[in-house]
């Protein structure tokens, strides 16, 4: 078959390509809308009208739509989001979208219909508080993580997964919106003008600098496992029993504490955006997650490591001390961004009042900055609760 040229979909041209791609017979009464509201791709849901039954068809721009066509972007990262979803179901095929096809000329993948579920930032900021959200969140990333680090898979062959994975213009978008530019005077920054004051301080920040640095080095060099990149609440689907994790796009070999530390961020700034008493919920999963990482990981590592320094007295506790303190710092950087940065999250921009959204963007900054410098000292997730509380109180 000839190689497809690349054209970006439109709702009847979609519909024609998951016809030809036999997903749906001929004649079938079919509808179709487009219904991204993410930052880079388009994503078309196709319904046989009949059955009620559908598929998604996600399609990368070669730009970044959240900026325009001024930001070129590789088509590769599609492929990297269907390869990851597919190791990824390797492993937790519960917490993922099955992949039913790929074309990397195309940059498109088609998936699972998951829209019996919502968007897990869109339902906490309506104030659901999804129970089982860090339970399951906390063993995809336990399992994710361990089966493809050089614990949980073989040495030689991880080599392989690391090169498959290199994912060098995505990784550029973190390095500079995470983990650069919220931290300088940069023209990506967009804040609020009565917060400069709060934000020049970060700028003329040199410890807070000197320890934002050592963070980006772990994201640019270390190899540790398969992560998921961006692994933020609009990038999981959740209900009351079920929770599904999508948009791998920017997944790469990175560092173990990432992603706990962006699912962190995350949760943080959503519960910044709630009353004092409606809290509770939100700050419950970042303790679950943790223990429940922390009690998965540890599993895993028992019973199925690789290395024949596992049994080594004291290994298992030194990595995930590590990955405690790498995940706080990354949250702490994640969270700033979020707040003043590129990107910003519908949590804290979406507080109508303007003095309480001021007010719950200045916690954010001060919070994010004690996670960053205060990471070492903070060994347990009781103690990031406590950094909240102590942020959050005027
Ligand atoms: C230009 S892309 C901006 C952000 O959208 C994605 O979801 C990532 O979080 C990225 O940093
Ligand atoms: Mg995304």
């Amino acid at each position: 078959m000839s190689k497809s040229i690349y054209e970006p979909l439109t709702e009847s041209s979609a519909v024609a390509l998951a016809v030809r791609l036999g997903i749906f017979p001929e004649g079938t009464p079919l509808t179709c809308r487009e219904i991204g509201d993410g930052n880079l791709n388009l994503v078309f849901r196709i319904v046989d009208q009949r059955t009620g039954k559908g598929i998604v068809i996600k399609q990368a721009l070669p730009y970044a739509k959240v900026v325009g066509e001024s930001w070129p972007l590789t088509l590769k990262r599609a492929i990297i989001e269907s390869n990851a979803l597919r190791t990824f179901a390797s492993y937790v095929p519960q917490y993922v979208p099955t992949v039913y096809y790929s074309d990397e000329s195309l940059a498109i993948t088609v998936m699972e219909d998951l829209s019996h579920l919502q968007i897990a930032r869109k339902g906490l900021i309506e104030g659901k508080t999804f129970p089982l959200l860090s339970e399951h969140i906390g063993e995809f990333i336990a399992k994710t993580l361990f089966y493809t680090s050089d614990f949980g898979m073989n040495q030689q062959q991880k080599k392989q997964l690391v090169q498959q994975f290199v994912n060098p213009e995505l990784c550029k978008i973190t390095e500079d919106l995470v983990f650069t530019d919220p931290f300088f005077d940069h023209e990506t920054n967009n804040f609020e003008p009565e917060l400069r004051h709060d934000v020049e301080a970060l700028w003329n920040d040199e410890t807070l600098h000197l320890e934002t640095a050592k963070l980006k080095r772990k994201f640019l060099t270390e190899a540790d496992a398969l992560i998921h990149g961006d692994l933020h609440t609009g990038s999981i689907f959740a209900s009351d029993t079920e929770t599904k994790i999508i948009d791998p796009e920017f997944a790469f070999y990175g560092p173990f504490g990432f992603d706990i530390g962006q699912f962190f961020a995350n949760l943080l700034l959503n519960a910044l955006s709630r009353k004092e008493h409606e809290q509770a919920p939100i700050l419950y999963h970042i303790e679950k997650t943790w223990d429940v990482f922390s009690t998965v990981f540890s599993r895993l590592w028992e019973q199925h490591n690789v290395e024949p320094y596992a049994k080594t007295n004291g290994w298992l506790q030194d990595i995930l001390h590590t990955i405690f303190v790498d995940a706080v710092g990354f949250a702490g950087c994640e969270v700033i961004r979020r707040t003043i940065g590129l990107a910003h999250v519908a949590d804290l921009d979406g507080i109508s009042d303007k003095q309480r959204r001021l007010e719950a963007k200045r916690r954010a900054l001060q919070l994010g900055r004690a996670l960053i410098l205060h990471r070492y000292s903070l060994r347990s997730a009781q103690h990031i609760l406590a950094t909240f509380a102590q942020t959050s109180t005027v």
